[in-house]
């Protein structure tokens, strides 16, 4: 009993990525998790392409453990005439990683924007910094920059109150912050322009939530076969935060969505990765609860902690700190690891930016010594949990 460890991954965005592949080997870690993103949205990831950052990253003695994202084009989302296109391209993309040796995909289906913060650099007591989501800025940006069309109605009367007097006090630079910062996407990816963003809040808004997850489920059963015939495991990551924001619907945040995504495809390669940070933004998530409900079909695992406040505010906190009990996730999840013929990877999502990275440039929440920090935390804490020295 309990011979078996997690694999222990590290995000890196590529050659391009201020962390090397021989930081991420002193950091611990084995597996890289990594994408091709150079790729546009939508377009096939070519054989030659992906067994290129292969090599770099065996090269450097470590293994593409997972990649992450495969990322799905807003067609698909949104089930546009073409979206037949799309589908057939990320199954050649699935075929080839599959051909490549990769057969673990995370991937989201978020609407439009991906992660959502309205700051990068909340200074902790510490000194370090962190990522931020707070209501009020979010408001701001909302009613005051988007301009969206019946925002307010999304926002109690005490944040609109708020979101007003806190506009008076922002400068001009203050404010072009803010806008950054919402719509900042993944390294190396395409920015979201607010025209477009509009453009694609009114598609949703037609599409509403019951028709994201139709959409989901349509995507799902149409590369089933071709993720059954190739050994692919597909792991949906939950939405970020876990609410409908700026008027667009949300499909895999809580216990109930991801139980309804599994049940409604209900095949193995359908999965989830179980991100503790992004559900456990959620006031009413019981993370551990949930991932009880979702275990046999967990095929990544994204560590991390959050800190709430009674209005729904949080800032990424340290691994073993937050609101998310973290002993008790790597309870469950290590008993379930022991299950299972491979190890399911873990990496540690997201770190404070601080020591030297603090003088660096550096990706939002992928700096390389908070995560350095996070992945020894979640390390030692594997080990004090199942005793497997
Ligand atoms: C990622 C997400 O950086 C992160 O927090 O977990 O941005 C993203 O949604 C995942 O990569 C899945 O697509
Ligand atoms: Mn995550």
């Amino acid at each position: 009993m309990n011979q078996q460890k997690l694999l222990q991954t590290w995000r890196w965005y590529g050659p391009s990525d201020p962390v090397s592949l021989q930081d991420v080997k002193q950091a611990g870690a084995t597996g890289i998790v990594s994408a091709l993103h150079q790729v546009p949205h939508g377009e096939i990831w070519p054989v030659d392409a992906i067994l290129e950052r292969k090599a770099i990253i065996e090269a450097a003695g470590l293994a593409w453990a997972v990649v992450e994202s495969l990322p799905i084009h807003e067609a698909i989302k949104t089930r546009r005439a073409d979206a037949a296109l799309y589908i057939e391209n990320y199954k050649q993309s699935l075929i080839n990683l599959s051909q490549c040796g990769l057969h673990t995909i995370c991937y989201n289906f978020m609407p439009v924007l991906d992660w959502t913060r309205t700051q990068l650099d909340l200074t902790m007591t510490d000194g370090s910094k962190a990522l931020y989501f707070n209501w009020i800025d979010l408001a701001i940006f909302d009613l005051y920059i988007l301009k969206r069309e019946g925002a307010a109605a999304d926002y109690s009367e005490s944040i609109q109150q708020q979101a007003g007097a806190r506009l008076k006090t922002l400068s001009d630079a203050q404010l072009e912050d803010l806008r950054i910062n919402v719509l900042m996407g993944i390294p190396n990816e395409k920015e979201i322009e607010i025209e477009a963003l509009r453009n694609s809040i009114d598609v949703y808004k037609a599409i509403g939530t019951q028709g994201l997850k139709d959409n989901l489920v349509y995507f799902l059963s149409q590369i089933a076969e071709t993720c059954d015939s190739h050994g692919m495991k597909m792991a949906i990551h939950p939405d970020d935060p876990p609410y409908p924001i700026l008027g667009l619907p949300r499909i895999a945040s809580t216990k109930e969505d991801l139980v309804y995504i599994l049940k409604n495809v209900d095949q193995p390669f359908n999965g989830i990765c179980y991100c503790t940070g992004s559900l456990g933004a959620g006031v009413t998530n019981d993370v551990v609860d949930i991932f009880d409900a979702i275990k046999e079909r967990v095929y990544f695992l994204h560590l991390r902690n959050v800190t709430k406040d009674e209005e729904g505010n949080f800032y990424e906190a340290d691994h073993l700190g937050g609101d998310v009990n973290m002993f008790e996730v790597m309870k469950a999840v290590t008993a379930e690891n022991q299950k299972r013929d491979t190890p399911i990877p873990f990496r540690p999502d997201h770190g404070h930016q601080m020591l030297d990275d603090l003088n660096k440039v550096t990706n939002p929440g992928y700096s390389a010594i908070g995560r350095l920090r996070g992945l020894a935390e979640l390390r030692g804490l594997e080990v004090g949990v199942t005793g497997n020295y």
